[in-house]
């Protein structure tokens, strides 16, 4: 479809055919488009009458556009240019939002790198703006077929640990650094043994790589042997999200193979470091494991101090939304990923229940700041809350995220004053109580010598800032 609006004098294309006339929508989006939705401020000294020259700025330069009238003749490109351009539409001047709707054709289904260039690429940088938000992209049918999604997704991690409901539990060491590899296996049977084995899973700390005094290939050797000794003693299965992060793809390969070797079940990535590519490669390697994406440097991307974060009002920053990058992690495949949750260091601007809605639900609703997807059957993504988290914050982060949720307490549980048994214990006990759906404060006031007690009464029940 061409829209020809005003054309300005210079000629210059932004003003032409990249806007949608009032009211106009894509026919049949979830079939024929992708669909960004941004939300932008104007530099100083440009005035809201400039407004909509920026979003057909915006449109023209993530799909066909340039900031000038080019060479329209026999062999220019132009006619096929013309029919992929993005139109821009639902533009509201008020809180300075608007859509663009660009033909699936326009990207190569699949190629979610080459996608992002267009779509996120040069217009965050245009000195036309102080502010620029990316809050979510539509992706069509086509592209939910093209992308692997989860291998395991939360049914199949639910039955390889063989934990039919409620949310799994794991702890990151603390220090961050500091343990041998086998100190680090010593931990790994704390945690797998304390409180009867009802706590799952240990997971490496995004510092942790291969160190002289924990090597990679000596820690996945060592925390596995205990991984299969406590299941073989107790009947529990336990799982250990082993860091393979690293720059060069070849040796990550070489690290999950050791994983899998180990028998092991799950390795953990650092997915924004990583990058897009890395994660869809190793994913497409099929290789038997589970992926856990963590997401440190999330925050260089995601973060916006402005009030308009949630309803569409100023924005300060320049940046993407979690949402989004969740989105994105779901379409590539991770099975497990970082969404925040109330009560942890950055709930700010971790935005955790709509991450939990894009990572989990079939038909993600559409909100005022997110565009929703229709996943059509692709498998849901478990939620990791994590970040400061301790057993007394816990009730309400289940509350608001649901139980297809890992729990992750590290200082919150190697951090308890009497000891690592007694941390574990004390999450172990405040799962028990959120799934018996008991009031905490009131089961604490009749047990006050017990492990969540303590904890409750040295961390409290609400966030601990950092
Ligand atoms: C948590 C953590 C995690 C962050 C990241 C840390 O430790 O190991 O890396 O929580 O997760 O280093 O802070 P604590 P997220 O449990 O001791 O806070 O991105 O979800 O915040
Ligand atoms: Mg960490």
């Amino acid at each position: 479809m061409l829209f020809t609006k005003k054309t300005s004098k210079d000629g210059n294309p932004y003003h032409s055919g990249y806007l949608a006339p009032e009211g106009w929508k894509p026919k049949n989006p979830d079939e024929d488009y992708v669909i960004s939705y941004l939300d932008i401020e104007l530099a100083d000294g440009i005035g809201m009458d400039k407004f909509e020259n920026a979003v057909a700025a915006c449109a023209a330069e993530s799909s066909t556009g340039t900031w000038t009238k080019v060479d329209d003749g026999k062999d220019s490109g132009v006619k096929m240019a013309e029919k992929l351009r993005g139109i821009a539409f639902d533009i509201d001047p008020k809180t300075k939002t608007f859509k663009i709707a660009y033909k699936k054709e326009l990207f190569e289904t699949g190629n979610l790198s080459g996608l992002l260039a267009g779509i996120a690429g040069n217009i965050d940088g245009m000195k036309m703006l102080k502010a620029f938000r990316l809050l979510d992209i539509r992706f069509p049918r086509e592209w939910i077929e093209a992308m692997p999604g989860p291998a395991f997704g939360v049914d199949g991690i639910r039955h390889q640990l063989e934990i039919p409901h409620g949310p799994i539990l794991c702890t990151v060491p603390k220090p961050k650094v500091g343990r041998t590899d086998k100190e680090q296996a010593k931990l790994a049977r704390i945690l797998f043994t304390a409180a009867n084995g009802e706590y799952q899973g240990m997971k490496d700390d995004e510092n942790l790589t291969s160190l002289f005094f924990n090597k990679f290939e000596d820690r996945v050797k060592e925390v596995h042997k205990v991984r299969r000794e406590v299941e073989q003693s107790s009947g529990k299965k336990k799982f250990y999200l082993c860091n393979i992060t690293h720059s060069d793809i070849d040796v990550m390969m070489e690290r999950a193979n050791m994983i899998k070797n180990e028998g092991g079940r799950w390795m953990m990535m650092d997915v924004v470091t990583t990058g897009f590519a890395a994660v869809h490669t190793m994913r497409k390697r099929n290789l038997g494991l589970a992926i856990h994406a963590h997401r440190a440097m999330h925050s260089l991307f995601d973060r916006e101090s402005g009030p308009g974060i949630y309803d569409g009002g100023e924005i300060k920053d320049f940046s993407m939304s979690m949402v989004l990058i969740a989105k994105l992690m779901r379409l590539i495949g991770v099975d497990s990923l970082h969404g925040g949750a109330p009560k942890t260091k950055m709930e700010n601007y971790g935005e955790p229940k709509l991450i939990k809605d894009v990572l989990q639900n079939d038909i993600t609703p559409e909100t005022a700041m997110t565009l929703g997807q229709n996943w059509y059957g692709m498998k849901p993504v478990w939620h990791v809350a994590s970040g400061g988290l301790h057993p007394g914050s816990l009730e309400e982060v289940v509350k608001q995220l649901g139980e297809d949720l890992m729990i992750q307490c590290g200082g919150g549980v190697l951090g308890h004053p009497w000891g690592i048994e007694a941390g574990v214990e004390a999450v172990v006990q405040a799962r028990d109580l959120i799934m018996q759906r008991m009031d905490m404060k009131e089961w604490i006031t009749k047990n006050p010598n017990t492990a969540l007690a303590k904890a409750a009464d040295y961390w409290g029940f609400g966030p601990r800032i950092v």
